[in-house]
């Protein structure tokens, strides 16, 4: 049997997540919107940013703290009347989407893959560090490399100023998710 959500969550939490993501790719709304109501008051109890993958209607039925819209999802430009100064962020995988997102007035820009990853079923081609490192260098908004991420590979990215990640197969496989949450962050500080 699978492991409770929640749960998940929690254990991340207590390890020293800075941010939980809802990405529940494959369920239905029915099911997300009580998961998502139940993530918004752990998160609001521990004081933890709570952002809302894809859904922007989720996003602001669950007073969520932000919205993640990716390429082909609603654009910013309709998000940001709706979600007003909450925070928005955009996926990218190119300098050009990463200009494209700054100058729409994105809170903050997800960049990736940063390596292989089999979480997401199509992915766009691996973004290098150098231009990870160019998209960080265009404004002063937060920049989250994402994709293939883990424990064995997390050095290369802060070795060269990568310095925010997200991350979800290498947590969520492991036996311990807030050890290895906690082991991770510790090398984020
Ligand atoms: N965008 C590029 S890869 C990815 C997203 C949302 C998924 C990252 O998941 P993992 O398991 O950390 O590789
Ligand atoms: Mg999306």
């Amino acid at each position: 049997m699978g492991r409770d959500p929640l749960e998940m969550i929690a254990a991340q939490i207590k390890g020293g997540a800075d941010v939980i993501q809802l990405r529940e790719k494959n369920m239905p709304k029915g099911e997300k919107l009580p998961l998502g109501l139940a993530t918004r008051n752990l998160t609001k109890q521990e004081g933890t940013l709570f952002i809302v993958n894809d859904d922007l209607d989720l996003a602001l039925i669950l007073e969520a703290d932000g919205v993640h819209l990716g390429q082909d999802d609603i654009p910013i430009q309709y998000a940001r009347p709706l979600m007003k100064d909450k925070i928005i962020g955009i996926s990218t995988h190119s300098l050009d989407q990463a200009r494209e997102a700054i100058d729409s007035g994105a809170d903050y820009i997800g960049i990736g893959p940063a390596f292989k990853t089999e979480t997401k079923a199509k992915t766009d081609p691996v973004v290098g560090v150098d231009l990870m490192l160019k998209v960080q260098g265009l404004s002063s908004i937060p920049v989250i490399a994402i994709g293939g991420i883990g424990k064995s590979n997390i050095d290369v990215l802060l070795n060269k100023g990568i310095k925010k990640v997200a991350i979800i197969s290498d947590i969520l496989s492991s036996r311990d998710i807030e050890a290895k949450t906690r082991a991770l962050k510790e090398k984020l500080m």
